[in-house]
């Protein structure tokens, strides 16, 4: 049965951006939507088609579970993308014969690392018609290596690194000019892969010049269907505060940058009015970078009588106060999810997060007493954790198990190689050889005593009676799997 696309308009548009599953389905895309409202203000037109809600509305329950965010713990990111392009090859192939109908020259992907292999099967199928249109892809997936270099051969002609905006409307408008592009700060050309370096985008140092998103473009009715809570997300924030070890969601965005509280809340306004929202999702990496910000803007929500709920990362930090939390529950604070992390003293300090078990203790049992949800995220198997440090993140969650309202994520540790332990391994003491995954520390903990750690802490929380909610562990590329089986060059066939 083909996709509803009455809706869409493609023939005379600048520029197509297509949203390719799997990617979540409770809201829509910030990134896109950010996008749209930009190149929109500045008169360059753009249709959007969010593929990934058409689908997943479409699906049965098993596919479904395609989308959850668990489905990387059972298939490999490329194997999730082949299985939806198979169960969906009818609608995706008349997708695409309805896209080389229109005259739309420039076709864009918003890719995250599991949609990208989706979108490249895509950008193959369109370039088979018709090699002269433009495929971009942007996106968090574009802007490291893995899996920028996974997609082999690649269908994309350029990829955007970094922040879209600004980036986006210039590739546009000189493609659009027939000019000749090389590689410069976030414009990566597909043919500099496996030669040149990719520079990210320049970061938009003045958020408040940025349009909000209206979310004309997307049909909102079909996000979190068959639910009456439609949230719709937010950002106040671009960057972090801190630089923790493990971490590259703050090189990802570089520099901690906020719009004014005001900006915000213009835009909380609008969507109450204009798209009838009761709840907010905040996208930002943490919600309490800047307190001063932050409690202006929940005094602008306060005095507007405005009444609806949100939620938000946020981080332990020692100078967080009751008043503060106290005014967040007023505004509207529904829930926190504080990347706790951790507790023991070492293996904090390896991570480079400057809080002791005493200060996260105490900013838990505040924000619960101010009446907001108080979740954490939990890293199992740190390099150079012992069974030891495990066992007193488990004493603090029991002592305060009256003060969580649940454990969100438990997360075997990933090795990004880009972050400061993969920059570092020697300092860290762990050591890699076919793939990152496949770390082993300075205890000798291997991929697989790191999974088992994982599973045995995440039953021993439920044993507790602490609500959780997603355990990642993600599956290992097969191919990788295999060479470690058969322990050979793994760079000879892939
Ligand atoms: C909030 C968030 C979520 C929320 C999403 C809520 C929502 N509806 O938006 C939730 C909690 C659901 C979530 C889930 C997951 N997430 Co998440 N998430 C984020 C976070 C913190 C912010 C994303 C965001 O909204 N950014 C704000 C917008 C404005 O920025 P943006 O999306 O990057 O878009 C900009 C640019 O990338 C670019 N751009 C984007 N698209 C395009 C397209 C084109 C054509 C162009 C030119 C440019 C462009 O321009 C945009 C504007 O500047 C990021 C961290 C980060 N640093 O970005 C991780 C992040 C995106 N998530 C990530 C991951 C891995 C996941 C999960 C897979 C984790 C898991 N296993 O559970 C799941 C996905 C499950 C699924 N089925 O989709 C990774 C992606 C890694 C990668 N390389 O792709 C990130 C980067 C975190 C990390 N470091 O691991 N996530
Ligand atoms: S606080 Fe969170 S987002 Fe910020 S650097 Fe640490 S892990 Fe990354």
């Amino acid at each position: 049965m083909s996709l509803d696309l009455s809706r869409y308009h493609l023939d005379g548009k600048d520029v197509l951006l297509i949203i390719p599953p799997p990617l979540f389905t409770k809201m829509p895309p910030l990134g896109p939507a950010y996008l749209t409202a930009y190149l929109k203000q500045q008169q360059c037109s753009v249709e959007l088609v969010d593929l990934n809600i058409l689908l997943f509305n479409k699906s049965v329950d098993n596919i479904k579970d395609l989308w959850s965010p668990d489905s990387t713990n059972s298939f490999y990111q490329a194997e999730i993308a082949d299985i939806i392009f198979d169960k969906f090859n009818g609608e995706l192939l008349d997708f695409i014969a309805w896209v080389i109908r229109s005259d739309v020259k420039i076709i864009a992907f918003s890719v995250n690392m599991v949609s990208i292999f989706l979108a490249n099967k895509l950008a193959e199928n369109i370039k088979a018609y018709d090699s002269n249109r433009i495929i971009v892809f942007g996106g968090a997936a574009t802007y490291f290596i893995h899996p920028r270099e996974l997609i082999t051969p690649g269908f994309v002609d350029y990829f955007v690194i970094g922040e879209g905006e600004m980036v986006f409307l210039s590739l546009i408008k000189r493609i659009k000019k027939g000019e000749r592009i090389e590689l410069e700060p976030g414009i990566f050309p597909a043919k500099e892969v496996g030669r040149g370096t990719p520079i990210p985008a320049i970061p938009c140092v003045d958020l408040d010049l940025l349009p909000f998103p209206t979310y004309e473009e997307f049909d909102l009715s079909l996000y979190n269907n068959g639910n009456d809570y439609k949230p719709l997300p937010l950002l106040l924030t671009r960057g972090c505060i801190n630089k923790c070890s493990y971490c590259i969601d703050h090189i990802l965005w570089p520099k901690y940058r906020s719009r004014s509280a005001e900006h915000a809340f213009r835009e909380i306004e609008y969507h109450c009015r204009i798209n009838k929202t009761k709840a907010f999702e905040w996208n930002d990496l943490l919600c309490n970078g800047n307190l001063r910000l932050l409690e202006s803007l929940c005094d602008l929500i306060i005095d507007s009588g405005l009444k609806f709920n949100w939620v938000s990362y946020a981080v332990i930090r020692s100078d967080m106060t009751e008043r503060l939390c106290e005014k967040m529950k007023k505004a509207g604070c529904h829930t926190l999810i504080y990347g706790m992390e951790h507790v023991a003293k070492s293996i904090l300090t390896r991570m480079k997060k400057f809080y002791t078990p005493s200060e996260i203790e105490n900013v838990l049992r505040m924000s619960h007493n101010a009446g907001i949800c108080t979740n954490v995220n939990i890293i199992v198997g740190f390099p150079g954790e012992t069974k030891n440090d495990l066992d007193e993140v488990a004493v603090f969650l029991r002592r305060n198990k009256a003060y969580i309202s649940e454990v969100t994520n438990i997360s075997g540790f990933t090795l990004f190689p880009e972050s400061d332990i993969g920059q570092n391994t020697a300092c860290y003491g762990l050591s890699w050889d076919l793939d990152p995954m496949l770390f082993v520390d300075s205890n000798g903990l291997n991929r697989d005593a790191r999974a088992e750690r994982v599973f045995s802490f995440s039953k021993m929380v439920e044993d507790m009676g602490l609500r959780k909610s997603i355990v990642n562990q993600p599956k290992l590329n097969p191919h990788i799997a295999l060479k470690e089986k058969e322990n050979i060059d793994p760079h000879s066939s892939i």
